[in-house]
């Protein structure tokens, strides 16, 4: 069997998506996610000018090697631009793989390790009475485990949490931040929701890069008595010794992952046992072979699998992930906060979420099929992520 084809389709059916598709002389095809939020047009390039051109006449059987052709290769590794364009095709190459087999992906991947794959969904709110509504709103939809962010009192715009706030814009939206005033109202905000929801509903939180080790130590230990189920991506992670601190003034779970696209980011992180939980997501990870790795050197240390289930993972990439959470030991818990009913329609997909859990299905491959005739009718629309900016007009991670 040869490559053919190397397709890049860009659609934007309300956000965008970067998608790859491989066909081959057989007549299978293949789609890997190659979605960098607010730049994905670099990706694009990467695959349309310098992946596309390699593929042709490469056998899709030879995933591993493919991956080594792509990332030792090109000399210059690592990055999440390149990741995201070498993620795409090894993805599409287990897609492949799976279809030829005749098998959903996660039975080459070593076949299931449990029946159904536990998710946890998005509360916000910008006030704690907003967020209470949207617990119970993800409570209705069946979720059993929630991740709960609010605004803060004093600040205009927290990301993620405030309403009617668009986060898509032609340029950056701003918003503000203050960190003292974040780790007063925090413990506040856990404690009304566990007065409410009781002592059993894993609560997640996300404190997105906004803290130093000292600040996040505090921040840890704060919330203990709240029992949460983690404290995600609580200091940039670009210095994986800050965890040390941060490990050693709280048992608070954490978990970090989301922005890295390479193990060596978790080199230190796994094998002192800094972290509970590994983030990362197959589309920014150089996809399915790498991440699959990543997991089995987790789970030496006892560390769990929750990978990165935002929108802006497209169903391709969410599929991807839900085969590798169904067959891996150990499988933590997924991040799903769905897409829009467009988004169904362009990629319609096998999955199934229900009574909280998600399950790949039992389609050949991915079980995700792109409808490319609705994709072209919803061209790429230029949009960026937020930035913040603290209180005296300086920037800050959001
Ligand atoms: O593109 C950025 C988003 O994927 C990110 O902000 C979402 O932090 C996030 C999460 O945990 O889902
Ligand atoms: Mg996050």
């Amino acid at each position: 069997m040869k490559i053919v084809e190397a397709k890049v389709v860009v659609t934007s059916p309300g956000r965008n998506f970067v998608t790859l598709k491989l066909t081959t002389d057989d007549g299978l095809t293949g789609l890997g996610d190659a979605t960098l939020n607010g730049r994905e047009l670099a990706v694009v390039s990467y695959l349309e000018d310098h992946v596309a051109p390699l593929l042709t006449g490469l056998d899709p059987h030879r995933i591993e090697d493919t991956w080594q052709y792509l990332y030792r290769g090109a000399y210059w590794r690592r990055g999440p631009v390149t990741m995201a364009a070498v993620a795409a095709v090894d993805t599409a190459l287990w897609d492949i793989k799976a279809k030829a087999a005749g098998m959903p992906l996660y039975q080459l991947l070593g076949g299931a390790s449990r029946d159904r794959i536990r998710a946890y969904g998005h509360a916000n709110g910008a006030t704690v009475p907003e967020l209470m509504d949207s617990v119970r709103a993800r409570l209705e939809e069946g979720y059993q485990a929630v991740r709960i962010q609010t605004g803060i009192p004093g600040l205009k715009a927290v990301y993620g949490v405030h309403a009617g706030v668009a986060h898509q814009q032609q340029r950056p939206l701003v918003e503000d931040w203050d960190t003292e005033a974040y780790l007063r109202h925090l413990p506040t905000v856990f404690e009304a929701v566990r007065e409410e929801f009781g002592p059993e509903l894993p609560l997640l939180h996300d404190a997105h890069h906004r803290l130093t080790p000292t600040q996040a130590a505090r921040l840890g230990r704060d919330l203990e008595p709240y029992r949460p189920f983690w404290l995600e991506d609580c200091t940039p992670a670009e210095n994986q010794e800050a965890f040390r601190q941060v490990r050693a003034a709280t048992t608070t779970p954490l978990a970090v992952g989301e922005v890295f696209n390479s193990v060596h980011d978790y080199q230190t992180l796994i094998t002192e046992r800094l972290i509970d939980y590994v983030r990362s997501a197959v589309t920014h990870f150089g996809g399915i072979t790498p991440l699959k790795k990543l997991f089995d050197f987790a789970a030496l240390y006892q560390i769990r699998t929750a990978t990165h289930g935002p929108e802006d993972i497209s169903p391709v990439g969410l599929a991807a992930a839900l085969h590798l959470d169904l067959a891996v030991h150990n499988f933590g818990i997924q991040e799903y906060s769905g897409h829009t009913t467009l988004t169904g329609e362009v990629f319609r997909h096998a999955y199934t979420f229900a009574d909280g859990h998600l399950h790949p299905g039992e389609q050949p491959g991915l079980g995700v099929e792109l409808d490319e005739a609705l994709a072209a009718r919803h061209p790429y629309e230029q949009a960026y992520l937020p930035v913040n900016r603290l209180q005296d007009g300086s920037l800050h991670d959001w």
